[in-house]
Protein backbone atom coordinates (compact mmCIF):
# COMPACT_ATOMS: atom_id res chain seq x y z
CA UNK A 1 0.00 0.00 0.00
CA UNK A 2 3.05 2.37 0.99
CA UNK A 3 4.98 1.49 -1.91
CA UNK A 4 1.97 2.20 -3.94
CA UNK A 5 1.44 5.48 -3.02
CA UNK A 6 5.04 6.26 -2.96
CA UNK A 7 5.36 5.07 -7.00
CA UNK A 8 2.39 7.43 -7.35
CA UNK A 9 3.86 10.08 -5.81
CA UNK A 10 6.91 9.29 -7.85
CA UNK A 11 5.52 9.30 -11.19
CA UNK A 12 3.97 12.66 -10.95
CA UNK A 13 5.83 15.24 -12.39
CA UNK A 14 6.40 18.79 -10.57
CA UNK A 15 5.71 20.92 -13.23
CA UNK A 16 7.25 23.97 -11.69
CA UNK A 17 10.60 22.35 -11.74
CA UNK A 18 10.32 22.24 -15.73
CA UNK A 19 12.29 24.59 -17.79
CA UNK A 20 9.52 26.61 -20.37
CA UNK A 21 9.81 24.72 -22.93
CA UNK A 22 9.39 21.49 -21.17
CA UNK A 23 6.76 22.49 -19.42
CA UNK A 24 4.67 23.69 -22.99
CA UNK A 25 5.66 20.13 -24.30
CA UNK A 26 4.32 18.91 -21.00
CA UNK A 27 0.84 21.00 -21.86
CA UNK A 28 0.93 19.51 -24.65
CA UNK A 29 0.52 16.34 -23.40
CA UNK A 30 -1.41 17.11 -19.94
CA UNK A 31 -4.12 18.45 -22.79
CA UNK A 32 -3.83 15.30 -24.65
CA UNK A 33 -4.54 13.57 -21.50
CA UNK A 34 -7.18 15.20 -20.33
CA UNK A 35 -5.65 16.80 -17.37
CA UNK A 36 -7.79 19.52 -16.20
CA UNK A 37 -5.52 20.28 -13.36
CA UNK A 38 -2.24 20.03 -14.49
CA UNK A 39 -2.67 22.77 -17.50
CA UNK A 40 -4.45 24.94 -15.11
CA UNK A 41 -1.19 24.56 -13.03
CA UNK A 42 0.98 24.95 -16.03
CA UNK A 43 -1.15 27.70 -17.01
CA UNK A 44 -0.58 29.45 -13.90
CA UNK A 45 3.25 28.51 -13.77
CA UNK A 46 3.65 30.68 -17.39
CA UNK A 47 2.15 33.55 -16.29
CA UNK A 48 4.14 33.44 -13.32
CA UNK A 49 7.43 33.37 -15.44
CA UNK A 50 5.98 36.73 -17.41
CA UNK A 51 4.16 35.23 -20.67
CA UNK A 52 1.52 36.97 -22.02
CA UNK A 53 -2.25 35.51 -22.11
CA UNK A 54 -2.24 35.28 -25.54
CA UNK A 55 1.36 33.57 -25.59
CA UNK A 56 0.16 30.72 -23.47
CA UNK A 57 -2.98 30.70 -25.32
CA UNK A 58 -1.52 30.20 -28.87
CA UNK A 59 1.64 28.21 -27.95
CA UNK A 60 0.47 26.29 -25.19
CA UNK A 61 -3.42 25.56 -25.52
CA UNK A 62 -4.29 26.50 -29.23
CA UNK A 63 -1.09 24.24 -30.45
CA UNK A 64 -2.30 21.47 -28.02
CA UNK A 65 -5.97 21.09 -29.35
CA UNK A 66 -4.52 21.25 -32.86
CA UNK A 67 -2.85 18.03 -32.14
CA UNK A 68 -5.82 16.53 -30.44
CA UNK A 69 -7.42 17.09 -33.28
CA UNK A 70 -4.70 14.99 -35.60
CA UNK A 71 -5.13 11.84 -33.63
CA UNK A 72 -8.96 12.32 -33.13
CA UNK A 73 -9.36 12.50 -37.40
CA UNK A 74 -6.81 9.76 -37.68
CA UNK A 75 -8.80 7.52 -35.45
CA UNK A 76 -6.19 7.58 -32.43
CA UNK A 77 -8.58 8.97 -30.27
CA UNK A 78 -11.71 9.05 -29.62
CA UNK A 79 -15.15 11.24 -28.17
CA UNK A 80 -14.71 11.19 -24.80
CA UNK A 81 -10.98 11.46 -24.34
CA UNK A 82 -11.67 14.22 -27.08
CA UNK A 83 -13.84 15.75 -24.44
CA UNK A 84 -11.52 15.56 -21.44
CA UNK A 85 -8.81 17.70 -23.82
CA UNK A 86 -11.41 20.45 -24.30
CA UNK A 87 -12.66 20.27 -20.56
CA UNK A 88 -8.84 20.74 -19.76
CA UNK A 89 -8.17 23.15 -22.37
CA UNK A 90 -11.70 25.23 -20.73
CA UNK A 91 -9.60 25.00 -17.82
CA UNK A 92 -6.70 27.10 -18.88
CA UNK A 93 -9.40 29.29 -20.82
CA UNK A 94 -10.84 30.11 -17.62
CA UNK A 95 -7.71 31.57 -15.95
CA UNK A 96 -6.83 33.63 -19.49
CA UNK A 97 -10.10 34.53 -19.96
CA UNK A 98 -9.96 38.09 -17.42
CA UNK A 99 -6.89 38.98 -18.60
CA UNK A 100 -7.22 38.48 -22.49
CA UNK A 101 -10.33 41.08 -21.35
CA UNK A 102 -8.04 43.37 -19.55
CA UNK A 103 -6.42 44.64 -22.64
CA UNK A 104 -9.56 46.12 -23.94
CA UNK A 105 -10.30 49.52 -24.13
CA UNK A 106 -14.27 51.13 -23.76
CA UNK A 107 -16.51 48.86 -25.66
CA UNK A 108 -16.15 49.43 -28.94
CA UNK A 109 -19.29 48.05 -30.32
CA UNK A 110 -21.69 44.43 -29.22
CA UNK A 111 -21.24 41.46 -31.07
CA UNK A 112 -24.09 38.23 -30.75
CA UNK A 113 -22.32 35.13 -31.59
CA UNK A 114 -23.52 31.09 -31.24
CA UNK A 115 -22.78 27.74 -32.96
CA UNK A 116 -25.05 27.67 -35.40
CA UNK A 117 -27.59 24.23 -35.09
CA UNK A 118 -26.28 20.74 -34.63
CA UNK A 119 -23.31 21.53 -34.12
CA UNK A 120 -21.79 21.57 -30.33
CA UNK A 121 -18.29 22.69 -30.55
CA UNK A 122 -17.42 26.25 -28.65
CA UNK A 123 -13.79 26.33 -27.96
CA UNK A 124 -12.97 28.59 -30.97
CA UNK A 125 -16.26 30.28 -30.63
CA UNK A 126 -15.34 31.08 -27.12
CA UNK A 127 -12.04 31.85 -27.99
CA UNK A 128 -13.41 34.64 -30.56
CA UNK A 129 -15.86 35.71 -28.01
CA UNK A 130 -13.15 36.28 -25.57
CA UNK A 131 -10.40 37.83 -27.83
CA UNK A 132 -13.34 40.40 -28.87
CA UNK A 133 -14.08 41.17 -24.96
CA UNK A 134 -10.71 41.62 -24.78
CA UNK A 135 -10.35 44.13 -27.74
CA UNK A 136 -13.33 45.95 -26.06
CA UNK A 137 -16.48 44.28 -27.41
CA UNK A 138 -19.95 43.24 -25.44
CA UNK A 139 -20.40 39.73 -26.19
CA UNK A 140 -23.48 38.16 -25.97
CA UNK A 141 -22.72 34.25 -26.22
CA UNK A 142 -25.87 32.45 -27.16
CA UNK A 143 -23.60 29.19 -26.85
CA UNK A 144 -24.35 26.09 -29.53
CA UNK A 145 -27.26 24.14 -31.64
CA UNK A 146 -28.90 27.58 -32.56
CA UNK A 147 -31.13 27.63 -34.61
CA UNK A 148 -32.50 30.90 -36.33
CA UNK A 149 -34.81 31.78 -33.88
CA UNK A 150 -31.93 31.78 -31.51
CA UNK A 151 -30.76 34.62 -33.59
CA UNK A 152 -33.22 36.36 -34.07
CA UNK A 153 -33.91 36.58 -30.49
CA UNK A 154 -31.12 37.79 -29.39
CA UNK A 155 -30.63 40.33 -32.06
CA UNK A 156 -34.10 42.01 -31.24
CA UNK A 157 -32.90 41.24 -27.67
CA UNK A 158 -29.53 43.27 -27.71
CA UNK A 159 -29.29 45.22 -31.17
CA UNK A 160 -25.68 44.11 -31.93
CA UNK A 161 -23.67 45.48 -34.31
CA UNK A 162 -22.43 41.89 -35.36
CA UNK A 163 -23.61 38.65 -35.52
CA UNK A 164 -20.85 35.79 -35.59
CA UNK A 165 -21.68 32.41 -36.19
CA UNK A 166 -19.28 29.54 -35.92
CA UNK A 167 -19.80 26.05 -37.71
CA UNK A 168 -16.79 23.42 -36.81
CA UNK A 169 -18.87 20.34 -39.33
CA UNK A 170 -19.32 20.72 -42.91
CA UNK A 171 -22.40 19.26 -42.03
CA UNK A 172 -23.89 22.47 -39.93
CA UNK A 173 -22.17 25.09 -42.02
CA UNK A 174 -24.47 25.49 -44.62
CA UNK A 175 -26.65 26.58 -41.95
CA UNK A 176 -25.37 29.88 -42.03
CA UNK A 177 -27.05 30.71 -44.86
CA UNK A 178 -30.14 29.65 -43.78
CA UNK A 179 -29.67 32.22 -41.07
CA UNK A 180 -28.68 34.76 -43.53
CA UNK A 181 -31.39 34.32 -45.92
CA UNK A 182 -33.35 34.46 -42.72
CA UNK A 183 -32.07 38.07 -42.10
CA UNK A 184 -32.56 38.80 -46.23
CA UNK A 185 -36.18 37.81 -45.71
CA UNK A 186 -37.18 40.01 -42.88
CA UNK A 187 -35.42 42.60 -44.83
CA UNK A 188 -32.98 43.03 -41.70
CA UNK A 189 -29.93 41.91 -43.18
CA UNK A 190 -27.82 45.15 -43.50
CA UNK A 191 -28.58 46.12 -40.21
CA UNK A 192 -26.31 44.13 -38.75
CA UNK A 193 -22.25 42.87 -39.88
CA UNK A 194 -22.26 39.00 -40.41
CA UNK A 195 -18.91 37.66 -39.18
CA UNK A 196 -18.26 33.40 -40.02
CA UNK A 197 -15.89 31.15 -38.84
CA UNK A 198 -14.41 27.62 -37.87
CA UNK A 199 -12.26 25.68 -39.23
CA UNK A 200 -14.34 23.67 -42.58
CA UNK A 201 -15.01 27.45 -43.93
CA UNK A 202 -12.94 29.45 -45.96
CA UNK A 203 -12.98 32.81 -47.79
CA UNK A 204 -15.19 31.45 -50.80
CA UNK A 205 -17.68 30.06 -48.47
CA UNK A 206 -17.91 32.93 -46.40
CA UNK A 207 -19.34 35.05 -49.41
CA UNK A 208 -21.04 32.25 -50.95
CA UNK A 209 -23.42 32.31 -47.79
CA UNK A 210 -23.98 36.48 -47.97
CA UNK A 211 -21.38 37.28 -45.02
CA UNK A 212 -19.75 40.02 -44.75
CA UNK A 213 -16.82 38.20 -44.15
CA UNK A 214 -14.91 35.02 -43.45
CA UNK A 215 -12.57 34.85 -40.42
CA UNK A 216 -9.43 32.58 -40.41
CA UNK A 217 -8.97 32.83 -36.48
CA UNK A 218 -9.94 34.98 -33.81
CA UNK A 219 -7.69 37.28 -34.25
CA UNK A 220 -8.69 38.14 -37.57
CA UNK A 221 -12.14 38.33 -36.01
CA UNK A 222 -11.19 41.14 -33.63
CA UNK A 223 -9.52 42.89 -36.80
CA UNK A 224 -11.92 42.09 -38.87
CA UNK A 225 -15.16 43.67 -36.54
CA UNK A 226 -13.29 46.17 -35.46
CA UNK A 227 -12.65 47.31 -39.07
CA UNK A 228 -15.85 46.71 -40.34
CA UNK A 229 -17.74 48.36 -37.81
CA UNK A 230 -15.15 51.47 -37.88
CA UNK A 231 -15.88 51.23 -41.68
CA UNK A 232 -19.97 51.23 -41.35
CA UNK A 233 -19.82 54.14 -39.13
CA UNK A 234 -17.83 56.05 -41.42
CA UNK A 235 -20.58 55.36 -44.29
CA UNK A 236 -23.36 56.59 -41.74
CO1 LIG B 1 -15.34 17.34 -33.32
N1 LIG B 1 -14.85 17.32 -35.22
N2 LIG B 1 -16.84 16.17 -33.72
N3 LIG B 1 -15.55 17.31 -31.42
N4 LIG B 1 -13.65 18.19 -33.20
C1 LIG B 1 -13.76 18.20 -35.63
C2 LIG B 1 -14.30 19.57 -36.04
C3 LIG B 1 -13.14 17.40 -36.85
C4 LIG B 1 -12.45 18.29 -37.88
C5 LIG B 1 -12.20 16.30 -36.30
C6 LIG B 1 -11.52 15.54 -37.39
O1 LIG B 1 -12.12 14.66 -37.98
N5 LIG B 1 -10.30 15.88 -37.63
C7 LIG B 1 -14.41 16.66 -37.42
C8 LIG B 1 -15.19 17.44 -38.48
C9 LIG B 1 -15.04 16.84 -39.86
C10 LIG B 1 -15.84 17.58 -40.86
O2 LIG B 1 -16.95 17.97 -40.68
N6 LIG B 1 -15.21 17.78 -41.99
C11 LIG B 1 -15.23 16.47 -36.15
C12 LIG B 1 -16.26 15.52 -35.99
C13 LIG B 1 -16.49 14.57 -37.18
C14 LIG B 1 -17.06 15.43 -34.85
C15 LIG B 1 -18.23 14.48 -34.59
C16 LIG B 1 -19.20 14.27 -35.76
C17 LIG B 1 -17.58 13.16 -34.09
C18 LIG B 1 -18.54 12.04 -33.82
O3 LIG B 1 -19.44 12.16 -33.03
N7 LIG B 1 -18.31 11.00 -34.55
C19 LIG B 1 -18.94 15.15 -33.39
C20 LIG B 1 -20.00 16.16 -33.83
C21 LIG B 1 -20.77 16.73 -32.67
C22 LIG B 1 -21.66 17.88 -33.12
O4 LIG B 1 -21.23 19.01 -33.15
N8 LIG B 1 -22.90 17.59 -33.47
C23 LIG B 1 -17.77 15.85 -32.76
C24 LIG B 1 -17.68 16.06 -31.40
C25 LIG B 1 -16.61 16.71 -30.78
C26 LIG B 1 -16.46 16.79 -29.27
C27 LIG B 1 -17.78 17.02 -28.53
C28 LIG B 1 -15.81 15.54 -28.79
C29 LIG B 1 -15.42 17.97 -29.14
C30 LIG B 1 -16.07 19.38 -28.97
C31 LIG B 1 -15.99 19.89 -27.55
C32 LIG B 1 -16.31 21.36 -27.48
O5 LIG B 1 -16.15 22.14 -28.42
N9 LIG B 1 -16.77 21.74 -26.33
C33 LIG B 1 -14.76 17.95 -30.51
C34 LIG B 1 -13.53 18.59 -30.79
C35 LIG B 1 -12.80 19.21 -29.62
C36 LIG B 1 -12.99 18.64 -32.11
C37 LIG B 1 -11.60 19.10 -32.57
C38 LIG B 1 -10.61 18.03 -32.16
C39 LIG B 1 -11.08 20.42 -32.03
C40 LIG B 1 -11.99 21.60 -32.28
C41 LIG B 1 -11.44 22.76 -31.50
O6 LIG B 1 -11.93 23.05 -30.43
N10 LIG B 1 -10.35 23.38 -32.03
C42 LIG B 1 -11.82 19.23 -34.14
C43 LIG B 1 -10.55 19.00 -34.94
C44 LIG B 1 -9.92 20.31 -35.37
O7 LIG B 1 -10.59 21.28 -35.63
N11 LIG B 1 -8.63 20.31 -35.45
C45 LIG B 1 -13.02 18.42 -34.37
C46 LIG B 1 -9.64 24.44 -31.34
C47 LIG B 1 -10.31 25.78 -31.69
C48 LIG B 1 -9.50 26.87 -31.01
O8 LIG B 1 -10.25 25.96 -33.09
O9 LIG B 1 -12.74 25.65 -33.38
O10 LIG B 1 -11.24 25.89 -35.41
P1 LIG B 1 -11.54 26.23 -34.00
O11 LIG B 1 -11.73 27.80 -33.91
C49 LIG B 1 -10.83 28.74 -34.47
C50 LIG B 1 -11.16 29.14 -35.91
O12 LIG B 1 -11.82 28.13 -36.66
C51 LIG B 1 -11.93 30.40 -35.76
O13 LIG B 1 -11.32 31.01 -34.64
C52 LIG B 1 -11.04 30.00 -33.66
C53 LIG B 1 -9.88 30.43 -32.84
O14 LIG B 1 -8.75 30.78 -33.59
N12 LIG B 1 -13.38 30.38 -35.51
C54 LIG B 1 -14.15 31.49 -35.71
C55 LIG B 1 -14.18 29.41 -35.01
N13 LIG B 1 -15.42 29.84 -34.89
C56 LIG B 1 -15.44 31.12 -35.29
C57 LIG B 1 -16.49 32.05 -35.37
C58 LIG B 1 -16.22 33.31 -35.84
C59 LIG B 1 -14.92 33.67 -36.25
C60 LIG B 1 -13.87 32.76 -36.19
O15 LIG B 1 -17.26 34.17 -35.87
C61 LIG B 1 -17.05 35.43 -36.30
Amino acid sequence: MTDEVETQDEDEIDLASLSTDELVEQMHDDLYDGLKDEIVEATNILLERGWDAGKVLNDALVEGMRIVGIDFRDGILFVPEVLLAANAMKGGMGILRPLLAETGAATVGKAVIGTVKGDIHDIGKNLVGMMWEGAGFEVIDIGINNPVENYLQAIEEHKPDIIGMSALLTTTMPYMKVVIDTLVEQGIRDDYLVLVGGAPLNEEFGKAVGADAYCRDAAVAVETAKSLIAAKRAAA
